[in-house]
């Protein structure tokens, strides 16, 4: 770590994201000699190489516009790189490292054969036009194209980046390389996309905190509980989608402008209208009140601020501070269930853990996303399409075996389980063991 700062000072996400994993597999790692001998630590920190280049494209009015593009390809001990493109202004290599970092770990729980990558852009989406969307995405692919491939390196979205972006992006990609194959995941139906994919992230995070209920105790059930959600994009949608499926009471959202409270729960037109308020670009919850009289919005207020039985941030990394979690637990929350990555600061998980609430990081909790992409990987190879049945049923294998990992490697002398170190350490074995074996490169 004391390395890592010296070099990168100013690259505090990832120095966090890195830290975490160190921190838990400390011991597992001192129990293996043979991992020091080939500095697995020091080669598993770093990624394999980035790309950086620049985007220029020309706007609605006629003025040249310059972003930056990334492409972080961090880790393909296991299999081609895999993760998504962020289109954020706050988009950066540290931002962008620690994303590739964690997705390392992630997509190795998820059983599938993917490394780990990630990039995007310093573009803001928000308030552009569908024309200026599309006219961006195409020069980013313009120089992006030769650096990634069905076997190497296979993009899809984050924030910022959904079903249009993913559209426009693969449109340019295949007119360049003139093949059609999976290069990109999160496609739409019509042109190789798998169905779920959308939803996947959030019905995947109700999944694991279905397994983390149980485990539990075999009577615990989301049926009944009350849920605040941060964020209203396609991650917090599809969660929000699920545990109302299930019987739970989606108490609040959030957004940057403040949360609704909405002591009802959803219904299907609100559920809806979550994705008509995302696809209106403006970044603001605000409307949802308007539209919805039995909810409130609370200008400036966090979904933490709402009593809740489970707490599952959707919306960013370090969304959810010390003080948030506090305020969660003096309210009575007893599960949070981390889905957006790296959400909760270290002071948060550190209060989460002496408070002996029920905690699960990211990188467990979303993986359903992106084990969905797998699927869809699949799928494109091999030249079908499964059911929505199919693929529901591939997703709530994947998330159950993805929680025995953590059980396995986390679970403590009392009986309760670190759902922290069990993802780290899960997630580190496989791509570890998988380093040693392609030698030293
Ligand atoms: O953080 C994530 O896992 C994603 N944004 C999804 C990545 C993917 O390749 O589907």
């Amino acid at each position: 770590m004391a390395r890592l700062q010296a070099k990168y000072p100013t690259e505090k996400e990832y120095l966090q994201a890195v830290q975490e994993v160190l921190e838990s597999i400390e011991d597992v790692y001192n129990k293996h000699p043979e991992f020091e001998a080939a500095k697995i630590v020091e080669r598993i920190v770093e990624p394999d190489r980035i790309f950086t280049f620049r985007v220029t494209w020309v706007d609605d009015e006629g003025q040249v516009q310059v972003n930056t593009g990334y492409r972080v390809q961090f880790n393909n001990a296991i299999g081609p790189y895999k993760g998504g493109l962020r289109f954020h202004p706050s988009v950066n290599p540290s931002i962008l490292k620690f994303l590739g970092f964690e997705q390392t770990f992630k997509n190795s729980l998820t059983t599938l054969p993917m490394g780990g990558g990630k990039g995007g852009s310093d573009f803001n989406p928000k308030g552009k036009s569908d024309a200026e969307i599309m006219r961006f995405c195409q020069a980013f692919m313009l120089e992006l194209w030769r650096n990634i491939g069905p076997d190497m390196d296979v993009p899809a979205g984050d924030i910022g980046v959904g079903g249009r972006e993913i559209g426009f992006l693969n449109g340019m990609y295949k007119k360049l390389r003139r093949e059609h194959h999976g290069v990109l995941t999160g496609k739409g139906l019509s042109f190789g996309g798998s169905l779920v994919r959308p939803e996947a992230t959030g019905f995947g995070a109700v999944y694991f905190v279905q397994h983390m209920l149980k485990n539990k105790s075999a009577d615990l059930d989301i049926a009944g509980k009350t849920v605040a959600v941060s964020g209203f994009g396609n991650v917090a949608w599809g969660a929000a989608t699920k545990a109302t499926q299930l019987g739970a009471k989606v108490i609040a959202i959030s957004g940057p402008d403040g949360c609704i409270y909405n002591p009802n729960g959803m219904t299907q037109e609100k559920l809806d209208y979550m994705l008509e308020l995302r696809a209106s670009n403006n970044d603001v919850v605000a409307p949802f009140a308007q539209k919805f009289p039995d909810a409130q919005f609370i200008p400036g207020k966090k979904a933490w601020s709402v009593k809740c039985d489970i707490a599952m941030p959707c919306a960013f990394q370090n969304e959810l501070s010390r003080e948030d979690a506090e305020e969660l637990l003096a309210n009575g929350t007893w599960l949070c269930a981390e889905v957006s990555n790296m959400g909760c600061q270290p002071g948060a998980i550190e209060a989460f853990q002496k408070a002996g609430i029920l905690f699960a990081p990211g990188k467990a909790v979303n993986a359903g996303g992106v084990a969905t992409s797998g699927l869809e990987m699949t799928q494109n190879a091999m030249h079908i399409s499964w059911t929505a049945k199919e693929v529901d049923e591939k997703l709530h294998t994947i998330m159950h075996s993805i929680h025995e990992s953590c059980v396995k490697y986390g679970k403590q002398a009392d009986g309760s389980v670190n759902y922290v170190k069990g993802a780290n350490v899960a997630g580190f074995m496989k791509v570890a063991e998988a380093m040693l074996a392609q030698g030293i490169i």
